[in-house]
């Protein structure tokens, strides 16, 4: 079905291109015209798919986070569990011991598969090859694979792929072309110039994934830099070449990707225009962690798959599968939960268009399709409310997850809509109303909402590095080096304390005044206190 729509469209595009040339566009080169007019066809079952599984997974998950007994992950404040081949400066012939255990017996990809669509999502990115360079597929140009260099001995790409396809789900390939820490310079950042052999091996890998694996639907880059705009074209190219419909990520850099990346875990805030994805993890790391308890609920993620369609932008939920290849059963129950609330509001998310305003309502936002407006109460649900913006007739009003009839008044379209909540019946974590108008929605957008609502950037960490200066068993002054801290100590505060190589979980009665310690704090939060007893301060940045 999808083969024969896009060859349909792929007819008429010459047609369409002609009509514009005609009606006066400035001159343009072909490769440009082109493009420009292809952008909203290869975008628009991405656009419409709305929400979309991200999957890290590779050797880094059998560490967990740990290298030695310390703890490297995110809830540590360091980079993700991903990051630790560099974080705990990991030799290469120690790393590959790792890829020698790696072997996932219970990798199931259709199973895989199924929970995405269980949970409703509509595409699936996985980690072909992350910054530790390892790669998922099959590739002749290096044998640090999973075929060459891990027991498992087969390629995961292809059976995840095939699943995808099976299952009629679009697939994303993560594919890190700027950082390779086995192949190329294994830094945080590295601005010189690249070298010649690694941007092959780029340019062969890249290659075999959108060669030998049928069609790709996204290739997800990630960390391109100007200062590496060579590499940046080349792998545009390559894409453009080999698989034209392919989708592009913004993190490719220099401005080249189709869509737009908001940054790790921040949600797209009101009023995005054109293409925008907000990237999620369901807990602190991205990657598979021993230690990471940070789960966000499910009621949080429903929340952000709603806010994120209200504000125009897709949502990537990300899954980091355990060493054995199944999901964890926090991640199990989070996805179940999101597809039972995604089953019953879908029409509100999938093909729909995000608000008009600029703002947001403290009851939420709203999203539209045709003669539809969804009403997203993901914020404080009033009595009344009244909606002075919708310029359209409405002829129906209902809850969407029970087609239940919702009380409203308005005499015509250019009267206010009100909506009457106090009998209210939903047990709906976001509840959704229905609006169905004579027409297209209207908006008069000067009656819109212009309350911003805070940014969200979920779960990050602070840290500061100090000594402990007095404890009288209500609370304690951590004295920092540029500022002074005060976090007050209850025993309901959980602390994390880092002795040589064990990680201990204690309460703060078991700190010591006059000593150093890291503490990572979640800012606004702090019954969430970590402390570090820091062995290293310079590793924490
Ligand atoms: C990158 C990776 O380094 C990380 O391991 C993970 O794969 C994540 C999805 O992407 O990390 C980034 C990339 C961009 C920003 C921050 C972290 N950013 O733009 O803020």
């Amino acid at each position: 079905m999808r083969l024969i729509k896009r060859c349909t469209a792929a007819k008429w595009l010459p047609v369409v291109l002609v009509l514009l040339n005609s009606a006066g566009t400035p001159a343009q080169t072909t490769a440009e015209l082109s493009d420009s007019n292809t952008l909203q066809q290869r975008m628009a079952w991405w656009k419409d798919a709305r929400f979309g599984m991200f999957l890290h997974w590779g050797v880094y998950a059998g560490l967990g986070g740990v290298w030695n007994g310390t703890d490297y992950g995110k809830e540590m404040g360091d980079a993700s569990s991903e990051w630790i081949f560099l974080t705990a400066a990991i030799q290469k012939q120690a790393y590959r011991k790792y890829a020698e255990k790696f072997n996932p017996k219970n990798f199931d990809p259709s199973a895989w598969v199924n929970y995405a669509k269980q949970a409703g999502m509509k595409y699936m990115v996985l980690t072909a090859k992350h910054h530790d360079g390892f790669a998922l597929f099959d590739t002749k140009y290096s044998n640090w694979n999973v075929l060459q260099a891990s027991p498992y001995k087969k390629d995961i790409i292809r059976a995840y792929v095939n699943a995808c396809h099976q299952a009629g789900m679009r697939v994303g390939l993560y594919f890190s072309h700027e950082k390779d820490w086995y192949h190329s310079k294994k830094v945080r950042h590295n601005a010189e110039p690249l070298q010649q052999s690694y941007i092959e091996l780029v340019r062969k890998q890249l290659t075999e994934l959108l060669t030998n694996y049928g069609k790709i639907d996204l290739i997800w880059f990630d960390m391109g830099i100007n200062a590496h705009e060579n590499l940046n074209l080349m792998c545009r190219d390559i894409v453009r070449k080999l698989q034209p419909d392919c989708i592009i990520s913004g993190r490719i850099g220099s401005g080249l990707g189709d869509y737009r990346n908001l940054g790790d875990r921040e949600l797209a805030p009101p009023g995005m225009n054109g293409f925008v994805e907000s990237i999620m993890t369901l807990r602190l790391n991205w990657a598979y962690d021993n230690n990471d308890a940070n789960w966000k609920s499910s009621t949080e993620v429903i929340k952000m798959i709603s806010k994120t369609a209200c504000r125009n932008s897709n949502f990537l939920l990300n899954i980091g599968p355990q060493p054995d290849g199944d999901f964890t059963p926090e991640e199990k129950i989070r996805l179940a939960n999101i597809g039972a609330w995604m089953k019953n509001n879908g029409d509100a998310i999938y093909a729909t268009q995000g608000a008009p305003f600029k703002g947001e309502y403290p009851w939420g936002s709203l999203t539209t399709a045709g003669n539809k407006v969804y009403l997203h109460l993901f914020g404080d649900i009033p009595k009344t409310l009244r909606f002075p913006a919708l310029r359209s007739k409405v002829d129906a009003a209902q809850m969407l997850s029970s087609g239940q009839a919702v009380a409203f008044e308005q005499a015509d379209e250019h009267s206010s809509l009100t909506i009457h909540l106090d009998s209210m019946i939903s047990n709906s974590v976001v509840p959704i109303i229905a609006l169905t108008l004579d027409s297209v929605a209207n908006f008069d957008l000067a009656k819109g909402p212009d309350w911003l609502p805070p940014i969200e950037r979920h779960q990050t960490r602070k840290q500061i590095s100090g000594v402990v200066e007095n404890m009288n068993g209500s609370g304690f002054d951590l004295k920092a080096t540029d500022t002074t801290m005060h976090f007050s100590l209850n025993e309901n505060i959980e602390y994390r304390l880092q002795k040589g190589t064990t990680i201990e979980i204690t309460n703060g009665f078991n700190l010591i005044a006059g000593k150093p310690y890291t503490v990572v704090y979640e800012p606004g939060l702090s019954n969430v206190l970590k402390i570090i007893l820091s062995k290293n301060p310079a590793r924490h940045r």
